[in-house]
């Protein structure tokens, strides 16, 4: 990591900045295969899937057969891990669920919304290093709180045609109805567009890396909904004296093994512990199976020594991180303190991991700074609202001539007219008139 003393504050928002790549290109090649697969379908599918994938897959639909081996090739232990980290989930994210109530806004006026889930969605769930099953339970379980009808998921499969076993145990889990062995952005066309076989989603959720994330946003363009802009996976700490060091390096590392291209940064106020998290992420590197891909990422990464926490707080929250780990004496009060963050981790023994998995907070998360206007994935994000208001007579004319007035002022008279013409019929079938 590169340590960077004291920065003056007109220079944050290049020392804070996220890497950016060359996205014209990219996105050339990418609406190349969209193009192909809106116009082609399956076939198309076929064709990139032999291309990127290196496998001739004519049936890419998980048969039942296949949902039933997978469970039995995972172990015992795996399968509770899983169901535990599930019950967390979905215990978190029904809270999020509200009944729709009730407004009077005038005598005889009332209006409400309502929270309905969307038809059909789908997940895109990574393959390649790592098989990111979890991911699976932080998507499909507020979808299925939700009441998404159709929920589709699509992974990339591996040289023999077939997906994890675990990625197929969580699908089943959180109730996904339909699982395709589809990768990249072969996988975000087909759900976009459709094909004989699988079904045209309305939403689109999930990680990805540049090429998925490129399809993401054409489809968006072309009024498919998608989760949120994303990209590479980020962590910041903000870290004082009494910070333990070997925690700190061990929470950086576990962002920086996602991938070459993650982010991690460090803010303390604290030289010593710079220092001694520096010589952590040492040790704790050497060991890693994931080493090399930890290590490239750190090697673009920051530890940014400050005066204050005050200044500190200040710099996190113009960071905005995916994630933000405080361990500090007094994390709780600092917490109250921060505006743009994803997902906050408090104290020292709150590390990134648990939320990553199994404590009940959603992973998928707002990357490259969007968690200034971006919240993470919710039930809300499976949902639309509707709103319905009813009317009475008595409503009506409370409010009639409000509404006439503003439609002439605005030299609308068809809608004047709407109002008009009911006032009148309920004025002479009044009693009495
Ligand atoms: N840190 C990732 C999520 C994840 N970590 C999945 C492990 N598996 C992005 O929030
Ligand atoms: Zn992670």
């Amino acid at each position: 990591m590169k340590l960077i003393k004291y920065p003056l504050k007109e220079t944050w928002p290049g020392l804070l900045e996220r890497p950016s790549f060359n996205a014209v290109a990219l996105q050339e090649k990418v609406k190349a295969v969209l193009t192909d697969i809106k116009q082609q379908g399956d076939v198309a599918v076929q064709h990139y899937t032999h291309l990127f994938d290196g496998i001739n897959l004519p049936n890419n639909i998980v048969s039942k057969a296949e949902m039933e081996t997978a469970a039995q090739l995972l172990s015992p232990q795996l399968k509770q891990a899983i169901q535990l980290a599930a019950d967390n989930i979905r215990l978190f994210h029904r809270q999020q669920l509200s009944a729709p109530t009730k407004v009077e806004t005038m005598p005889g006026i009332e209006c409400w919304r309502k929270s309905v889930g969307i038809e059909k969605v789908g997940l895109y769930i990574p393959g390649g290093t790592a098989p990111l099953f979890s991911t699976i339970l932080m998507l499909g379980i507020p979808a299925q709180l939700a009441g998404c009808r159709d929920i589709i998921l699509c992974s990339p499969p591996d040289k023999e045609g077939k997906l994890h076993p675990a990625i197929l145990y969580a699908a089943k889990l959180v109730g996904v109805t339909q699982i395709c062995k589809i990768g990249g952005v072969q996988a975000i066309g087909a759900m976009a567009y459709g094909t004989a076989t699988i079904p045209q989603v309305y939403k689109i959720f999930g990680p990805g890396n540049q090429y998925v994330t490129c399809a993401k946003q054409l489809i968006q363009q072309q009024g498919i909904a998608i989760d949120m802009p994303a990209g590479p996976s980020e962590v910041c700490v903000l870290a004082d004296d009494t910070a333990n060091a070997a925690f700190v390096a061990a929470d950086l590392l576990s962002q920086a093994e996602h991938g070459i291209d993650s982010q991690v940064l460090l803010v303390s106020v604290s030289e010593r512990l710079i220092q001694e998290v520096e010589s952590q992420l040492n040790s704790q590197l050497a060991v890693l199976p994931r080493k090399q891909i930890a290590e490239q990422a750190l090697a673009n990464s920051k530890a940014i020594l400050v005066p204050t926490i005050a200044e500190a707080i200040d710099m996190v929250n113009a960071y905005a991180a995916e994630h933000l780990i405080i361990s500090c004496n007094n994390a709780e009060e600092i917490g109250e303190e921060i505006i743009n963050a994803g997902s906050v981790f408090l104290g020292n023994y709150s590390p990134e991991s648990v939320g990553d998995y199994a404590s009940g907070t959603n992973h998928t998360l707002p990357t490259n700074g969007f968690a200034r206007a971006y919240s993470g994935v919710s039930v809300d994000s499976f949902t639309k609202k509707i709103t319905y208001q009813k009317l009475s007579r008595q409503g009506l004319q409370q409010i009639g001539a409000t509404v006439e007035l503003m439609a002439n002022a605005e030299g609308l008279q068809a809608h004047a007219n709407a109002v008009t013409l009911r006032l009148q019929e309920i004025e002479n079938n009044e009693p009495g008139s």
